[in-house]
C-alpha cells in the first residue's frame, strides 16, 4: 500500500481486486504490486492461469497474431528468455508462457483460483467496492479492475432438443481438459468463425466422418505456420525494440507496417500479383497489402475476387466451391479467420458440408441433427464453434452495482456506454481492461492489454499522490465517446457485416452496437496519454467524502 494511503486510511483490506488471470489480470498484478506496493488480490473462476487460453484447447487452437508478438513487452529479460516454437502459438504453448510469467513474477501467492465473481457493489459513503464470489466470500476494495477477457463467455445456441443428443456434445471454448477422441466418430461441427476453420481439418484426421454446418461463408487466409527457426528467433530477439514500435504505431499491434497504397492505385496485373505474394506470405498481413482494404468497397471487392478465385482453384468440387465462397460480407468486416488446410478438408472422403441457410438445423434429436428439409444428419458427437457473447458478456454475467445502486446490466440493455473503454459513468473506481469502445479485439490483444494496465496504473498512482479516494467519470463524456466510437467504425467498411460479433448480432436479443473502437490502437494511446496529461480530463476525482469537483 502507498506511503499516503499508509499514512491517511483507514486498514483496507485491498487496494485492487482483479478479476482474472488472464494475458491482462497477471500483468496488472504486476504492475500494482510490484511498481506500486499495493495489496492485490486476483480472482480467477479457472482452475489455472491463462484465461482465454485455459478454457480454449479444442483441437487446432492457436491464435492468429504471430507467437513474438503475442507477448509481454514490459521485461526485456522476459523477451530474451523465452522461446516460441511455431510462428503462431498453440494453446499449450500460450498456456505455458503465461506460466511462466506468472511464476517468473511470483504472481501465484496473490491469485486466488477457482473462485468465479458474482457480483459487487460500491459503498459511495466509502469509495470501497466490495466483491462477492459464488462461493459467498467477500473482498472489501479501493479498486475493482475487471481483467475478464473479450470472449470468454460460450454462446451454445439454444437448439431445440439438444439434452436429448445420445452422443457428446462440447463448446470449443469449454473444451474438457484430457481432450477429446474422435477416432471412429461421427462428428457434426456447427460453425465457420475463427474456430472452425482451425478445428475442421484436425478433426477431419482423425474422426471417421466430418459434417461442417456452416451459417455464413466465411474469408481465410492461409496461416503458414511453422517451426521458427534458430536465425529467426535469434534476429528477433535483437530487434525486439524495433518490432515493438512497429506494433505501437499501427492502427492493430502488429509487428507489420500497413502499406500505403491503395488496391485501386496499381494495374491490376501488380495488384494481383502483390495478393499472390501476400497469399504465400500468409496470416494477418495479407490484410496489410494495400491501404484502403477496410476503408474503400471497391479496393476490398479486388481482395474478395482474387480470395473467391483461390476457394474456387482450391475446392475441386465446384457446388461446394460456391457454397463456401462467401458473399454476404467485405472481406476482414468481420474477424478475419488464417488457417491451416481448411478448403482443402472438403477435397476429403469423410468430410461433408452442409448449408444451414439453405437447410437450416431444426432441432437436435438422439441420433444427430435433424434438418429441415426432414434428413436427419447421423452424428456421434457435436462441436459447438458457435462464437462468444462478445466484450460484454463475462461483465455482465456478474452483478454489478455502482454508485446509487445503478446495474451495469440495466446502464447497458440499449449497448455499452463507456469513457476510453476504461471506465462506466456511475462506476466509480472501477476500469475496465480492453472493454467495449477501447481498441480490444481490433488488435494484436497483448498492444491494448499492456497500454490499458499501464495507463491504469498511472492514474492510480497519480490518485494516491494526490490522496484521491475515488475517480468517476460523467455520462457526457461516455456519450460523446460512444458517438466516437461509431463514427470511428462508420469511417471503415467494418459496419457492413451485419452478422458479426463486433456489433453483438450473433447473440439473439443483445443490442446491435459496434463495440470495439475501430479509430486505432496508435491514435487511442494517443488520446489516452493526452487525457492523462490534462489532468484525467473526463474524470472526476474525490478526496474522502468532500466532493471535490476537478477536471469534468
Ligand atoms: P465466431 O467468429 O462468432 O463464429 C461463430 C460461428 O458459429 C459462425 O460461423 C456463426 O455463424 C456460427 N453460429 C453461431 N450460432 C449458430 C447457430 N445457431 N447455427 C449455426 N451456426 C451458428 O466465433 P469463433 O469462436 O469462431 O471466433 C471467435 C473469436 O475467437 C475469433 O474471432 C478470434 O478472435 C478468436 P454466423 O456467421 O453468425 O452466421
Amino acid at each position: 500500500m502507498s506511503a499516503i494511503r499508509q499514512a491517511s486510511a483507514p486498514a483496507i483490506p485491498y487496494d485492487a481486486i482483479i478479476i482474472g488471470a488472464g494475458f491482462s489480470g497477471l500483468y496488472q498484478l504486476h504492475k500494482l504490486r510490484d511498481g506500486l506496493g499495493l495489496k492485490v488480490r486476483v480472482l480467477e473462476a479457472g482452475g489455472g492461469v491463462g484465461g482465454t487460453w485455459y478454457w480454449n484447447r479444442y483441437p487446432g487452437a492457436r491464435c492468429d497474431s504471430e507467437s513474438f508478438s503475442y507477448s509481454y513487452s514490459f521485461s526485456k529479460e522476459l523477451e530474451q528468455e523465452w522461446e516460441w516454437s511455431e510462428r503462431y502459438p498453440s494453446h499449450e504453448e500460450i498456456r505455458c508462457y503465461l506460466n511462466h510469467v506468472a511464476d517468473r513474477f511470483g504472481l501465484r501467492q496473490d491469485i486466488q483460483l477457482n473462485t468465479r465473481v458474482k457480483g459487487a457493489a460500491f459503498d459511495s459513503s466509502r469509495d470501497l467496492w466490495t466483491v462477492t464470489t459464488e462461493s459467498r466470500e467477500s473482498f472489501v476494495t479501493r479498486f475493482l479492475i475487471t481483467a475478464v477477457g473479450c470472449i470468454s463467455t460460450a454462446n451454445v445456441p439454444d437448439i431445440p432438443g439438444r439434452d436429448s443428443f445420445s452422443g457428446q456434445w462440447y463448446h470449443t471454448g469449454r473444451w474438457p481438459h484430457e481432450g477429446v477422441d474422435f477416432t471412429g466418430k461421427r462428428v457434426g461441427l456447427i460453425g465457420t468463425g475463427s474456430t472452425g476453420i482451425q478445428a475442421a481439418p484436425v478433426i477431419a484426421e482423425s474422426a471417421a466422418h466430418l459434417t461442417v454446418f456452416q451459417r455464413t461463408a466465411n474469408f481465410s487466409i492461409p496461416a503458414r505456420n511453422a517451426p521458427l527457426t534458430p536465425e529467426f528467433i535469434r534476429e528477433i530477439k535483437s530487434n525486439y525494440p524495433a518490432l515493438r514500435d512497429i506494433m505501437r504505431s499501427t492502427t492493430n499491434g502488429h509487428p507489420f507496417a500497413i502499406s500505403q497504397d491503395s488496391a485501386l492505385a496499381v494495374p491490376e496485373e501488380e495488384r494481383r500479383a502483390r495478393y499472390e505474394r501476400a497469399w504465400e506470405v500468409g496470416g494477418l498481413r495479407f490484410r496489410a497489402e494495400f491501404s484502403d482494404l477496410l476503408s474503400d468497397k471497391a479496393a476490398n471487392d479486388t481482395a474478395v475476387e482474387f480470395i473467391h478465385d483461390k476457394i474456387r482453384a482450391i475446392v475441386k468440387d465446384p457446388a461446394i466451391a460456391e457454397k463456401l465462397i462467401p458473399r454476404d460480407h467485405p472481406f476482414a468486416t468481420k474477424r478475419p479467420p488464417v488457417d491451416t488446410d481448411y478448403f482443402e478438408t472438403f477435397n476429403r472422403d469423410n468430410v461433408r458440408l452442409v448449408d444451414v441457410k439453405a437447410d437450416p438445423i431444426e432441432a437436435i434429436v438422439p441420433e444427430g441433427i435433424l434438418l429441415k428439409s426432414g434428413g436427419i444428419v447421423p452424428l456421434d458427437i457435436i462441436v459447438f464453434a458457435t462464437g462468444y457473447d462478445a466484450l460484454t458478456g463475462s461483465l455482465l454475467a456478474m452483478d454489478i452495482r455502482g454508485a446509487d445502486g445503478h446495474s451495469l446490466r440495466e446502464d447497458w440493455a440499449a449497448g455499452p456506454c463507456t469513457y476510453l473503454g476504461l471506465q462506466a459513468p456511475h462506476f466509480p473506481n472501477m476500469f475496465i481492461i480492453t472493454g467495449p469502445g477501447s481498441p480490444s479485439v481490433l488488435c494484436n490483444m497483448p498492444v491494448p492489454i499492456e497500454q490499458h494496465v499501464n495507463w491504469i496504473t498511472e492514474c492510480i498512482a497519480y490518485m494516491d499522490a494526490k490522496g484521491y479516494s475515488r475517480i468517476e467519470t460523467g455520462e457526457q463524456e461516455a456519450k460523446a465517446w460512444v458517438a466516437h466510437v461509431n463514427e470511428a467504425a462508420n469511417a471503415t467498411l467494418l459496419p457492413l457485416a451485419g452478422s458479426s460479433w463486433y456489433l453483438g448480432a450473433n447473440i439473439p436479443g443483445k443490442p446491435r452496437v459496434f463495440m470495439p473502437y475501430a479509430g486505432g490502437m496508435a491514435r487511442y494511446a494517443a488520446l489516452c496519454a493526452e487525457v492523462a496529461q490534462a489532468d484525467y480530463r473526463g474524470f472526476r476525482f474525490l478526496s474522502g467524502q468532500t466532493q471535490r469537483r476537478q477536471s469534468l
